[in-house]
């Protein structure tokens, strides 16, 4: 059984997963790290004009994607990684908000499927049929209070959070420690203190006298106040 993290798209526009082959994620890939599968959900239709959606029972506006060619995306893409338990994220804006503390609990997954939906939505049955299937684990992620085209890009937003936390992807880890969301204070979560490099002044602007003074507690003691702040006065 292989055990590198497999994460695995379906999604109407692969062309949206491009950004995949770039940077940290590209040479995770490049690396074995990680591997990466995106799967047109028209491939799996049978009709001359590859429908993926029709009118939703009930009425209304808009389309729902039907769940035929999606079972049969799943399925196939289940079969990638036939040994796991597959973390089947369905991207919704209803679903459960994604934090650092998510993203930290999926690295955890060593499959994850997202069914990157468009329209209105997938048919519920979609993630009700995977649900009841015990090598299936059903989520349903957003990534924030506000309404996107469809799932692609917080699919994008969800793996760049995870694959950046897993081992060896970035080559100095202690990074991880100290940025924002992972430090933690008593009242919860800081976001991370600023940070400076040369020139020591630009455009008028002096770089604080205790970052150069060399004396690590005191330097520490400072980004903490900091972060402290900057998360006091951050626009919620
Ligand atoms: Cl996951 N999908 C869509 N369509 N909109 C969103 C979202 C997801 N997360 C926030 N807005």
């Amino acid at each position: 059984m292989s055990n590198l993290n497999r994460f695995d798209a379906i999604t109407i526009f692969p062309e949206y997963f491009a950004p995949l082959n770039l940077s940290l994620i590209g040479k995770a890939q490049s690396a074995g790290l990680i591997e990466i599968g995106i799967h047109d959900l028209r491939s799996q239709t049978t009709d001359v004009h590859g429908s993926v959606d029709d009118t939703p029972y009930g009425g209304g506006a808009g389309m729902v994607m039907s769940p035929e060619p999606w079972g049969k995306a799943i399925d196939e893409v289940a079969e990638l990684a036939p040994d796991e338990i597959h973390e089947l994220i369905v991207l919704t804006p209803a679903g459960q908000k994604l934090t650092q503390a998510l993203a930290q609990e999926l690295t955890q997954s060593k499959h994850l499927i997202f069914a990157c939906g468009r329209y209105e939505g997938i048919d519920v049955r979609v993630s009700d049929f995977y649900a009841t299937q015990k090598n299936f684990k059903v989520r349903e992620i957003s990534i924030g209070d506000y309404v996107l085209g469809g799932g692609e890009v917080a699919t994008l937003v969800i793996m760049e959070a995870i694959i950046r936390l897993l081992p060896g992807v970035i080559g100095n880890p202690a990074s991880l420690d100290e940025e924002s969301h992972t430090l933690i204070s008593q009242d919860g979560a800081l976001v991370e203190y600023p940070n400076y490099t040369k020139p020591k002044e630009w455009r008028g602007l002096n770089v604080p006298d205790v970052l150069l003074s060399g004396n690590h507690g005191e330097i520490a003691k400072w980004r903490l106040e900091q972060a402290v702040i900057r998360t006091k006065n951050r626009p919620s």
